[in-house]
């Protein structure tokens, strides 16, 4: 999964990138004229995987990735392009956008823009993105409106400027494009866009320590519109530079119980509706991410496209009845081995060894 960091300027983006990832890039007051994204890619430690590789010893241990992207501050500005070519490339291959909104005071911002107010800076940052896909469909449609003039019409020109017209529609009233209801083929018509707003949106409150807990008003108003966590940045990314044990003690100070890494991680795959597979064997132990609803023929092609197309049966048992029985054999005799067939729908946990012949 690939989450990008953006907010309005000074927000914390690269603090909070610090506190997820470990990394040490450089977190400044002032505008350090940096204008490309940190990157870094860490694991998601589920402790599931973990067990598993103390059961299986195997040579190597896999857990799935979450790709952070830490990008420049967005400016409020009418139709200014909202990145860079480069930037505007990464921004869009992201599967979220986390909006990084400001929960801590600093004297420059509360003296040119006003004093910290989370709920008025996320729908600030996300109508910037609203605003960047009208931008681009009213380019487009301009286009294909010069084309249909000059007797340049085909059908698909026309399907598009169709699909187009909804969506400006939908844009002018600052509604997102992840909120309106498409076809299948006018989903596929548009997906070379890359909408902004068609992606997922979470927002991070980024707290001082002081502020950190006591704002639940703000954190409802942004509720009510995204999947909204609260970190206290700083502090954070302070702890995440500690051993563990040690880090413990800290957050539980603060009354944080777990990692932001970890709540973070909680809270995407749940608003990305993501779940995890295993597979397991003494080669290997391995973390897989597919959607909630997927069949197995899914999880299978996640693995390796060939397993899918010489699918023949999943043998699965789930993590839950390997804890509670102890080893494979053991979840057997219980009786919780199965073999599945290609429209299993996979839950969360299940650890499945594909059969395929091709
Ligand atoms: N008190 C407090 N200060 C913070 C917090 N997070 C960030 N800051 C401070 O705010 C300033 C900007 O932090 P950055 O993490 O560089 O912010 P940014 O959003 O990456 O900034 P740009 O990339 O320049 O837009 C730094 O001086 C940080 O120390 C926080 O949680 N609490
Ligand atoms: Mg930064």
């Amino acid at each position: 999964m690939k989450l990008g960091l953006i907010g309005l300027p000074k927000s914390g983006k690269t603090t909070i990138f610090n506190a997820l990832t470990r990394s040490a890039a450089e977190v400044t007051d002032y505008d350090s004229g940096k204008v490309e994204p940190n990157l870094a890619v860490v694991d998601v430690d589920d402790p599931r995987v973990t067990t598993l590789r103390d059961m299986y010893t195997p040579k190597k241990t896999i857990y799935a990735t979450i790709d952070f992207i830490d990008f420049v501050g967005v400016d409020r500005g009418e139709g200014k392009e909202l990145f860079s070519g480069t930037a505007m490339n990464l921004v869009k291959s992201a599967d979220a956008l986390a909006i990084v909104v400001r929960n801590f005071a600093n004297d420059l911002l509360d003296s040119t823009i006003d004093p910290a107010d989370p709920a008025r800076d996320a729908i600030a940052v996300h109508g910037e993105l609203i605003l960047s896909d009208l931008v681009l469909v009213e380019t487009r449609l301009e286009r294909i409106a010069a084309d249909h003039q000059r007797g340049k019409k085909t059908p698909q020109s026309q399907a598009e400027e169709k699909v187009l017209t909804i969506l400006h529609e939908a844009l002018s009233q600052e509604k997102p494009l992840r909120s309106i209801d498409l076809t299948d083929d006018q989903r596929r018509i548009i997906s070379g866009f890359q909408f902004l707003s068609q992606k997922e949106v979470l927002v991070i409150v980024n707290s001082s320590e002081e502020s950190y807990g006591n704002s639940t008003a703000a954190l409802e108003a942004i509720g009510a519109d995204f999947s909204v966590i609260e970190f206290a940045g700083s502090f954070e990314m302070e702890l995440s530079q500690l051993e563990s044990d040690e880090a413990d003690a800290f957050m539980e100070d603060l009354g944080i119980s777990e990692s932001a890494r970890s709540r973070l991680t909680t809270l995407a795959y749940e608003a990305l509706g993501l779940i995890s597979f295993f597979t397991v064997g003494p080669d290997e132990v391995r973390a897989w991410t597919i959607h909630r609803g997927d069949p197995a023929v899914e999880a299978a092609r996640t693995i390796h496209s060939d397993l899918a197309r010489g699918f023949i049966r999943a043998e699965t048992f789930s993590y839950e009845a390997l804890i509670a029985a102890g080893n494979e054999a053991g979840v057997k005799s219980a009786g919780q081995f199965r073999l599945e067939g290609k429209e299993y729908e996979v839950r969360d946990g299940d650890i499945l060894n594909i059969r395929f012949s091709v």
